[in-house]
């Protein structure tokens, strides 16, 4: 069974220490006495932006369900989720050794969308694709440089109240990858017309739906994600994008892909599974 690690990581991002969860403690099933995690909430958070939960009207949310009143999908991947008697939901994969929002906005499941956007590797003059030394074709993925912690990671971002993920994967492909931010009203049209056929919904796959071994976690608010897969089956169709880092991200670009490389959170996981379903695809 899967078990969060990212999630238990020994400080939390710009927070206190979290309290030290041992791999056989980390289901809630397991009795732990003397479980003490730190309650902590981001200066951010508790100043009530508009992508967080209002701490002292939590009576209006509605958990396990699509929160009708905030437009907000309280549901998760993993099925029906705990939520305490006081009201606080619990992470499915476990405890984290904070308790609280941390950096997250919303209590229980935070979701995003992530694009994973391929191409194979080839050769610049004869256009084969090519090979690494074990005969395995080289996948090459649409990266950005995160700038909160400066790891390596596939675009993507939360799906705002009411969006889709859909839509999601699209703005942030934009925003992230594509600086689209910057853009003039027109050109920012133009590349609207230009991502919804990149990533239209007969060559879109979704290559993973679910929870996010994020540092940002909590015992209370998690990240779960869905992972679309697009690629460049020939190596054409992103020829009139010109990659650029934008909004949370420094740098964006064309990356090879190794298994096991670092990436940010559960990307690495997200890259193996879309490998192994282009590659299957490119040999049949
Ligand atoms: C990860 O955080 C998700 O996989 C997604 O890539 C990302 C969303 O958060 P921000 O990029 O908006 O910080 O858990
Ligand atoms: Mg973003
Ligand atoms: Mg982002």
């Amino acid at each position: 069974r899967f078990i969060h690690t990212v999630a238990r990581c020994k400080t939390y991002p710009g927070g206190p220490e979290r309290f030290p969860v041992p791999d056989a403690k980390v289901d809630w099933k397991i009795p732990f006495p003397g479980y003490a995690p730190v309650f902590y909430e981001a200066t951010v958070v508790k100043k009530k932006p508009v992508w967080a939960d209002d701490p002292d009207n939590t009576k209006s949310i509605t958990y396990n369900v699509v929160d009708s009143v905030h437009k907000v999908d309280r549901t998760s991947a993993h099925g029906p989720y705990t939520v305490t008697k006081e009201g606080h939901p619990l992470n499915p994969m476990g405890r984290t050794g904070i308790k609280g929002r941390g950096l997250l906005g919303r209590f229980g499941p935070n979701h995003a969308a992530d694009p994973v956007v391929t191409r194979w590797k080839r050769n610049p003059v004869t256009h084969a694709v090519e090979y690494d030394k074990d005969g395995n074709p080289i996948l090459q993925f649409v990266a950005i440089l995160r700038k909160d912690c400066g790891l390596w990671a596939l675009p993507g971002g939360m799906v705002d109240p009411g969006e889709v993920a859909s839509a999601t994967v699209k703005r942030e492909f934009g925003e992230e990858a594509l600086n689209a931010l910057e853009l003039s009203p027109a050109e920012a049209e133009t590349l609207k017309g230009e991502l919804d056929e990149l990533f239209h919904p007969d060559s879109a796959v979704v290559a993973y739906k679910g929870y996010v071994d994020d540092p940002r976690n909590t015992d209370n608010a998690w990240m779960e994600t869905t992972a679309v897969s697009i690629h460049d089956s020939d190596g054409s169709l992103l020829d009139k994008f010109k990659l650029q880092g934008g909004d949370d991200a420094s740098e964006a670009k064309w990356a090879d892909y190794h298994p096991g490389m670092k990436l940010y959170a559960s990307h690495t996981m997200f890259m193996a599974i879309a490998y192994e379903y282009r590659k299957r695809e490119l040999q049949q």
